[in-house]
């Protein structure tokens, strides 16, 4: 009897231009659009093995070998849902000879390569692994940017870790969220010395999740409201030119301004939010007087900090730096042995991803 299996992984990404606010709760439909780096599939990535079978009972969900219950209605539903329904539109209703997996139940499997408690995202690999072993499953003859529009469903940012090297998330205009997808800006072969170093400045679990502060955020900041009109729109633009122009200098200014803008509209959150420490703080502190003595050189910024929902710092900069800046973080922030908690730690130089 045939076998229907297929694994896929997908990586983390990191955004330079913040996604943080939603006009559509359901569907998923940003209040902005955003960039990110996919970071390289060697480091953080999710790996996902989906199966369809006749003889399974229903859908069921393993998180690192735990189960997981799929709510009806939620999020991972939905994905699963939608990804039946494109098999069934775009497989089965063409050629009726192939077998009919979209009435099948299917079994999926997803493992993290970095520990869950370090702090760092998994719901964007997570999704985007899901939706790729899955349209590898079901043969899908779609587009990247067509399976971004069902991980966006399971987590906004998933969506921008369909692809790999620099990738736009474009808020779209349309109420069924059709046109609010992802698109490649470059691959990471256009810039292939861009680094990101991780660093771990705490692994406790976030006090505000993203997807109930950015909905507070909405509600309550006046700040947002002009981030939103006024702000991000040409950030995009320029930020694109930068990556387009290998212009390392502008896109660590336009990446450094949208991360503290975006720790400006949850602090404009009522009751505010504050995701960075004093640690985060200080490292900002270290990239802002490296970079100081790098311009006053003539030499233009050499790193860039951003901070997403947490208090871990991710700095990019080109190769030739990263080891003079780890050598700077490693004498400023001595890591006490044995420890990853509460105090600095490098959890890893991860270079960005195809
Ligand atoms: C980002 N973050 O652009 C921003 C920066 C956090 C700060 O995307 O509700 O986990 O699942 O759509 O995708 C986190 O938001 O939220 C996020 P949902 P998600 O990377």
């Amino acid at each position: 009897m045939a076998v229907y299996q297929a694994t896929a992984s997908a990586p983390v990404n990191i955004a330079c231009i913040k996604y943080w606010g939603k006009r559509d709760t359901k569907l998923i439909l940003p209040t902005n659009s955003s960039l990110s780096v996919t970071l390289d599939q060697d480091h953080l990535r999710s790996t996902t093995t989906s199966r369809a079978d006749p003889s399974f009972k229903h859908d069921r969900l393993w998180l690192n070998g735990e189960e997981e219950e799929i709510k009806d209605g939620g999020r991972m539903a939905t994905c699963i849902a939608e990804m039946k329904r494109l098999r069934k539109e775009e497989v089965e209703d063409k050629q009726p000879n192939e077998p009919k997996l979209s009435t099948y139940p299917v079994h999926i499997a997803s493992f993290n390569n970095f520990p869950t408690a370090a702090g760092l995202a998994s719901s964007a690999s997570g999704f985007a692994a899901l939706v790729s072993s899955l349209a590898q499953l079901y043969q899908l003859p779609v587009s990247p940017s067509t399976l971004s529009v069902i991980a966006r469903q399971g987590s906004g940012s998933a969506c921008r870790s369909l692809f790999g090297g620099f990738v736009a998330w474009e808020q779209g205009t349309k109420p069924d969220g059709s046109d609010s997808l992802a698109v490649q800006v470059a691959p990471q072969s256009h810039w292939p010395d861009i680094h990101a170093l991780i660093c771990v400045v705490s692994d406790d679990k976030k006090g505000t999740s993203s997807t109930s502060g950015m909905q507070r955020t909405v509600e309550t900041s006046p700040l947002l409201q002009h981030r939103i009109k006024h702000v991000v729109p040409q950030r995009m633009v320029d930020i694109s030119k930068a990556i387009l122009d290998r212009d390392f200098d502008a896109f660590a200014a336009i990446t450094m301004a949208d991360s503290n803008q975006f720790h400006a509209v949850a602090l404009d959150t009522e009751p505010p939010i504050f995701y960075m420490n004093d640690v985060s703080r200080a490292i900002i502190a270290l990239i802002v007087e490296y970079n100081r003595v790098s311009v006053a050189k003539g030499l233009g910024r050499k790193a860039a900090y951003t901070y997403d929902a947490g208090p871990n710092a991710v700095i990019y900069t080109k190769k030739e730096n990263v080891k003079e800046i780890v050598e700077l973080i490693v004498k400023y922030f001595p890591q006490k042995e044995g420890s990853f908690k509460d105090v600095f730690g490098l959890f890893g130089g991860a270079d960005v991803a195809k």
